[in-house]
């Protein structure tokens, strides 16, 4: 063998003590530092106020919208750790979420719930740990009203009624109505469902000839009204409870060679910008507006509540809504949504 001859040092005792003492050092110096980062990132981080939020889902544009504004209102910047939960339309995910959040000793709990029922349970289980909850968006049916401290939202039952009015003052009947419904139970749907009927037993000459729960989803509007559209079903008029479903329904309409406002006149909710467009270009007949941009709203009420004040029990946000009267480029390029 001509290779290099490898040699190992052989250490002292003295030596090896030495390297023994130094590695120990630069041990206790990496513990130190690594503690230390945290620690300052934690004090910073208490003073920051900690939301728990159940969001329902991402069923719709609305309801994108309304994430954006929660998580913009909540950011750290303004003094909020927010602990965002999606529960994909689903109580039980929301109902587990909650009491994650109660886990977590957050300091509010803000919930946008699916339906109105079945909370009782679990914002009995917040009261007692002692944390305010403020409701969102759609409404909560409680045997108690103490189990939460505040609401703001929409008058979704108002929304209802004046886009029935609307249909009274400029739809010539008869009115053969194609009724898509959102996820039945919500405050949101039973609104608008019972503004509706309310208007059907007014109106003598309106009939409704279809209605089914397309849980305010794009896809289930296009498949109900393709399930219409199959089954041979005589319509002038489609009442759909949000834009999505409505977008849904103009694509299935499309597809049969029907004239979306033309043909047929189609009333929908919430307002967003693309739909106001096709109230715009005549597609859409209707648009009542329904404002998901609550993030800031909430935030007031929890500086309320934190300054020691009480905000009040209910807050409703003022919604008007958009046909092709009143409609301009300028309106909408101003839209928040
Ligand atoms: O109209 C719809 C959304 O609860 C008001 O939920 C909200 C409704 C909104 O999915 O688009």
């Amino acid at each position: 063998m001509n290779g290099k001859m490898v040699r190992f040092k052989c250490f002292s005792e003295i030596e090896l003590k030495s390297i023994f003492l130094i590695s120990c050092l630069l041990f206790l110096v990496l513990i130190l530092t690594s503690c230390s980062a945290p620690q300052k990132t934690g004090s910073e981080e208490s003073d920051l106020i900690v939301v728990g939020f159940s969001q329902v889902g991402s069923e719709s544009d609305w309801r994108e919208a309304n994430t954006v504004s929660m998580v913009e209102a909540f950011s750290v910047e303004n003094g909020y750790r927010l602990i965002f939960d999606d529960a994909q339309q689903k109580q039980e995910k929301q109902i587990t979420a909650i009491r994650n959040f109660i886990n977590q000793e957050v300091d509010y709990i803000v919930l946008a719930p699916i339906t109105m029922e079945g909370w009782d349970t679990v914002l009995t289980e917040a009261k007692a740990a002692g944390i305010p909850v403020i409701i969102v968006d759609r409404m909560v049916d409680t045997n108690d009203p103490d189990l939460f401290t505040c609401w703001v939202g929409s008058d979704t039952r108002r929304e209802g009624d004046i886009a029935v009015k609307w249909m009274e003052e400029n739809l010539a009947g008869p009115l053969r109505i194609v009724h898509l419904q959102g996820n039945i139970g919500s405050s949101a749907q039973a609104g608008r469902t019972d503004g509706l009927e309310a208007g059907l037993k007014e109106n003598k000459d309106w009939t409704l000839v279809f209605q089914a729960p397309g849980d305010f989803v794009q896809a289930k509007g296009q498949e109900l009204m393709e399930e219409v559209l199959s089954e041979g079903i005589d319509f002038n008029v489609i009442y759909a409870e949000n834009d999505n479903m409505a977008y849904g329904a103009i694509d299935a309409l499309k597809e049969h060679g029907i004239v979306p406002g033309k043909d047929v006149k189609i009333i929908s909710f919430d307002a967003a910008h693309d739909a106001l467009n096709l109230v715009l270009s005549g597609e859409l007949t209707l648009d009542v507006e329904c404002n998901p941009l609550h993030g800031p709203r909430v935030r007031s009420l929890i500086e309320q509540l934190e300054r020691g004040e009480t905000p009040e029990k209910f807050t409703y946000v003022d919604e008007v809504l958009f046909d092709a009267s009143n409609l301009t480029e300028e309106i909408i390029a101003q839209r928040g949504y």
